[in-house]
């Protein structure tokens, strides 16, 4: 009887000490924190022995126990503090030169001290781990967590130790077939904890997301809703937007949500005035800062409408890529050295290709006054009859609109690129357009289509998705994939009322490379391809803004070409080095003309 009440008081200390995974936190930046980015230590395990013993069934002495020997006689034949480290965030690929090409685990273990703060909880962050991540605190599993380039949290409250704690985390960026994205992608497979970590003292009730907007520009009716992390009543948070006069208490209902409308006469948010409002967001101990932009936006027949006048969106597609020789951007640097090689292109757009970027760069262009299409990785041949792909998708839908759903700059949500068609395909695709929706029905729903037919030279965009979508955009590759002469002669017909962007086109050149228009990867081939197709694209009805293929150079596995590509697609308008192309120049005067 008395080894039967061990075993479950036992059994009950180890049900309370457990982590969970909570909803994301949103605006992660004003939170209190604690960085947990440096060197962390890692081993690189090709055959998962850290995880699965020698019969492949999951191991309960893994690497996550960071095991060190007690007995001169004891056998471990691993240890983290002996391991070389890397830097957090960090891609793998280009911090180890062994590791450029892998696919596979790599362990991550890091120390940090920490001290309870009594009646306050603790979450452990992640801004973006790709792709597959198993956590681990102090020995015990935290959470598994799939997706590369969304934010997720746990409550580590009771496994935390006051002082030396250590957190280690099994990451694995093998590409699958029912992964999103898939096993094929033309972009590089950085592995690796590639954005910030953190830790984020919570008070046990908080501000988990909120949501401030202009609703109509008319009445300049404002709305703002709060969501709690536990459906609490009776809390108050108060919002505060001094330059507006503005000062509201709510108080939650028992669901933990409340939310008001307010008449208020911002100035609104514009690409030429990108004016944003210092807010203050209070709930018990905690105000939460940020900085907020008040726009419209909509659709009119075939335009597009930034606070109710028609905007042309002069864009480009970025990948979320360091210059000078690649690896994952983040970080308001690198945000910025990209964004302002747009800027000097002229443009007030950018597609954030072709999954969600960091938080940084987000930021960043909505202070620059650049506009933002942002898009989750449903590229290509995704497992569409999967559930747990499906779920997959939604997830990081989910994460990245509750992430930045109040950016004034994000003004399009992209669900997918040139997914092949079928009645499965249109069913994923048509679920999740809904969900957006659902979640966020301010903004603008899109995705890049593909035109699939193309007799006499007549394209004619026939996509099933044209009724989920707001803006119907497609990519294009004439003069690239398609003989440059056929652009004259093309005729493009878009049979839907709605606004039309072409979310690609482009082709490849080598900086430096010269001879004639007709030689390809040369500056003039690029030149001209351009040239024809700027001419081209004028002639399509309901033109709304275009995002041409590439702001730069970026590393592809795929681009295999010795001596001109060495594994970059080398679609850019810049070099990786940052060096303008002769298509910069017909690009920039085309957009100086819109
Ligand atoms: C596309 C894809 C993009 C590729 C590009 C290319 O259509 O959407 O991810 O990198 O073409 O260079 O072929």
């Amino acid at each position: 009887m008395k080894r039967i009440i061990v075993s479950v008081v036992l059994l009950a200390a180890m049900l309370t000490i457990q982590a969970r995974e909570v909803p994301q936190v949103a605006n992660i930046m004003a939170r209190n924190t604690t960085s947990l980015n440096g060197k962390w230590n890692y081993i690189v395990d090709v055959q998962e022995e850290g995880y699965y013993d020698y019969r492949m069934n999951p191991t309960r002495w893994g690497f996550f126990l960071n095991a060190k020997p007690q007995r001169p006689e004891d056998l471990i034949e691993y240890d983290f503090d002996a391991a070389p480290t890397m830097q957090v965030p960090g891609d793998w690929n280009t911090q180890d030169e062994r590791l450029f090409f892998y696919e596979g685990t790599v362990w991550l273990k890091r120390s940090f001290a920490h001290q309870r703060r009594e009646g306050h909880r603790t979450l452990l962050y992640f801004s973006a781990v790709n792709y597959d991540t198993h956590v681990y605190l102090n020995g015990q599993h935290v959470g598994h967590h799939v997706g590369g380039f969304t934010p997720f949290n746990y409550d580590v409250t009771e496994l935390l130790r006051e002082g030396e704690n250590v957190v280690i985390l099994k990451v694995d960026n093998k590409r699958r077939a029912e992964n999103v994205p898939t096993q094929i992608f033309d972009w590089w497979n950085y592995g690796g904890i590639t954005r910030d970590v953190m830790l984020v003292d919570v008070e046990p009730v908080y501000v988990e997301n909120y949501r401030l907007q202009l609703l109509s520009r008319e009445g300049r009716q404002v709305g703002f809703s709060v969501k709690l992390n536990q459906a609490e009543a009776g809390q108050q948070v108060t919002l505060s937007i001094p330059e507006l006069k503005i000062r509201k208490v709510l108080t939650t209902a028992a669901d933990g949500t409340a939310s008001v409308t307010m008449k208020a006469k911002p100035q609104l948010w514009t690409p030429a005035n990108p004016k944003l409002y210092k807010v203050e967001i209070q709930m018990g101990q905690t105000t939460l800062s940020d900085e907020i932009g008040f726009r419209t936006i909509e659709t009119r027949g075939k335009q597009i409408l930034l606070n109710g006048e028609p905007i042309f969106l002069k864009g480009v597609c970025i990948h979320e890529e360091k210059p000078n020789g690649g690896g994952r951007a983040n970080g308001t640097d690198d945000a910025l050295q990209l964004l302002s090689w747009a800027k000097e292109l002229g443009c007030n757009f950018v597609r954030l290709a072709h999954y969600p970027h960091n938080e940084y760069m987000v930021r960043q262009a909505e202070r620059m006054g650049i506009l933002v299409w942002s898009e989750i990785p449903v590229y290509w041949t995704i497992a569409w009859t999967n559930p747990a792909t499906f779920d997959n998708a939604q997830r990081q839908l989910t994460d990245m609109i509750r992430r930045d759903q109040n950016r004034a700059n994000v003004i399009i949500w992209s669900i997918a690129n040139e997914t092949p068609h079928s009645a499965e395909r249109d069913d994923f695709l048509g679920r999740l357009a809904q969900y957006a929706r659902s979640l966020d029905s301010t903004r603008l729903i899109s995705m890049a289509m593909e035109v699939t037919s193309a007799a006499n030279y007549k394209n004619r965009l026939q996509d099933n998705m044209n009724k989920y979508v707001d803006v119907v955009s497609f990519n294009q590759y004439v003069g690239w994939y398609r003989d440059v002469n056929d652009a004259p002669k093309m005729v493009w017909e878009i049979p839907y009322d709605k606004p039309v962007i072409i979310s690609e086109f482009g082709g490849g050149a080598k900086y430096g490379l010269h001879g004639p228009k007709n030689q390809r990867w040369t500056e003039e081939f690029q030149e001209n391809l351009y040239e024809q197709n700027l001419a081209m694209l004028d002639k399509i009805e309901g033109l709304s803004g275009t995002t041409p293929w590439v702001l730069k150079d970026f590393r592809s596995p795929r681009r295999v070409l010795n001596g001109i590509q060495d594994y970059y697609n080398m679609k850019g308008i810049f070099s990786d080095k940052g060096e303008k192309k002769k298509a910069f120049y017909v690009l920039k005067k085309w957009y100086e003309g819109k």
